[in-house]
């Protein structure tokens, strides 16, 4: 965009921007302070480059006009190339194998595909109703990111790949996470540590990423030789179309490096959020005890007793789900999209944006602006997401999974697992929190809540 009319910090220095006074480890929640003073849009300069912020409503919802504006492959997304190359997340909007691996991937997230995946997501959440059980049992408090993160990385690895990390049977992170967090975390920094330091500063840093890069690339080598070697087949899961379905039309298939970049793809990006997302909601539950016996109860209602709810029953449980969508909207745990402009054009009518200009779009504050969510924005409050709340909103200001042509391959996948794990945790505890806690944002490119732990009590003990 044009940027004289652009507001920034007061104070920047010649040479080095905006960099002072920034907190390196959260540069999210930096910008989100600096947003609330500067308005709906803004920019930062670190060193020679200059970001432009958006996170207006009226901004956020114009940047959402496909004829103009698309996905840009910047900052974070494009920090994480060397780990995910060509695959779904990474990709370059005109590189081939964005629409390939879309076409021969999309129909792994169908209702009938999720249908299927179902009854795999039920045996991974016993798994963590087992050990929070004997946690309770111990009078231990249970270790929510922690525990939400084996959840989700055992629910993609067995739905998406027929993989087994067995989390639950270790007490520390499986490697894999360390190193994805590692990587994460690496791809976070080098946004804001200027090209020319960077092989300076982050030296260290930057072995240590090949390790972690090494690693994921070792595990899933194997993991896709285990499936080659097999007579067996995944039974149709995301692994068995990357290796065997061809393009509908053209009969194309996915080549081996690319394989490995998406199985990469979809093991990060198909956990690390939807824990994130699981962890807030119950970090907000345990906040709001009335709001967890109205969710609750809507379990009970709506499931019975039934020991193993079918998938049909996790659509109808929508205040549980609006729960989630309020914990996504405070905390959209993928926390910002980039837009570039297509072709010349102005951005809500005042900002003249050159073809390839781009912005960063900031969620979390986007879903605060007071024009749009009213001036209790702050507030924790599901009945937001009422059908009628909805459509008296304006259009495009709610977007945790992104949006257009690129916005997540994954939503209903993470929006189904997630209910269903909330709903089996309602039924069967109820969540204290610890007195002492309060709620800090870890930031690795996504944010997730840090340190965040919780009593349970025995429904029973209360009923
Ligand atoms: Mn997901 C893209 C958020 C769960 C796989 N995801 C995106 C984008 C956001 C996002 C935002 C768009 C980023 C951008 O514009 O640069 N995703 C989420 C959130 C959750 C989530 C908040 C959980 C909550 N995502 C999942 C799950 C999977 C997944 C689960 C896979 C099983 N996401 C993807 C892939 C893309 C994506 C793949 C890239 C899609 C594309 O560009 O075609």
């Amino acid at each position: 965009p044009q940027l004289d009319r652009i507001p920034h910090p007061p104070h920047r220095l010649p040479v080095v921007g905006d960099v002072f006074g920034t907190d390196r480890r959260r540069p999210l929640q930096d910008s989100m302070r600096y947003g609330r003073m500067l308005g709906p849009v803004f920019r930062r300069k670190f060193f020679s480059r200059e970001i432009v912020f958006v996170w207006g409503g009226r901004l956020a919802a114009d940047l959402a006009d496909e004829s103009r504006f698309a996905k840009h492959v910047g900052l974070g997304v494009a920090n994480l190339r060397p780990v995910a190359g060509d695959g779904l997340f990474t990709a370059y909007n005109d590189e081939p194998n964005w629409q390939l691996a879309h076409d021969v991937l999309a129909p792994g997230f169908s209702r009938e595909a999720m249908a299927g995946y179902h009854p795999m997501m039920l045996d991974v959440a016993e798994q963590l109703l087992n050990r929070w059980d004997a946690e309770q049992a111990a009078g231990r408090a249970v270790d929510v990111p922690g525990d939400m993160t084996k959840l989700t990385l055992e629910t993609i690895a067995r739905t998406g790949f027929g993989h087994d990390f067995g989390s639950f049977e270790r007490s520390r992170p499986h490697p894999f996470v360390t190193a994805m967090i590692g990587t994460l975390t690496y791809a976070q920094r080098r946004n804001v540590v200027p090209g020319p330091l960077s092989s300076l500063l982050l030296r260290d840093a930057a072995r240590r990423n090949e390790a972690d890069m090494a690693y994921l690339n070792r595990t899933v080598d194997e993991l896709v030789r285990a499936r080659r070697g097999s007579d067996g087949s995944g039974s149709g899961d995301l692994l068995d179309r990357m290796l065997e379905t061809a393009h509908p039309e053209t009969g194309e298939r996915l080549a081996p490096e690319n394989i490995r970049r998406q199985v990469i793809t979809f093991l990060v990006a198909g956990h690390e959020t939807t824990s994130g997302a699981l962890s807030f909601a119950l970090h907000y539950l345990s906040r709001h005890p009335d709001i967890a016996a109205r969710a609750r109860d809507e379990v009970d209602q709506v499931w019975g007793d039934t020991a193993r709810p079918g998938y049909e029953q996790v659509a109808r449980l929508r205040y549980v789900r609006r729960v989630l969508d309020e914990s996504l909207r405070l905390w959209p745990t993928a926390p910002a999209y980039a837009r570039e402009a297509r072709h010349d054009t102005v951005l809500d009518g005042v900002h003249p944006m050159r073809r390839g200009a781009w912005a960063l779009v900031l969620t979390p504050l986007l879903h605060r602006d007071p024009e749009v969510w009213g001036a209790d924005a702050e507030r924790f409050d599901p009945d937001r997401f009422e059908a009628g709340a909805v459509r008296a909103r304006p259009g495009h200001t709610f977007k945790p999974f992104g949006t257009g042509a690129r916005a997540c391959i994954g939503r209903q996948f993470a929006l189904h697992e997630a209910t269903l794990v909330l709903a089996l945790l309602l039924r069967r505890y109820e969540l204290r929190p610890d007195p002492g806690y309060r709620l800090r944002v870890a930031e690795r490119l996504t944010v997730i809540p840090e340190g965040l732990r919780l009593h349970l009590d025995p429904r029973s003990a209360l009923a």
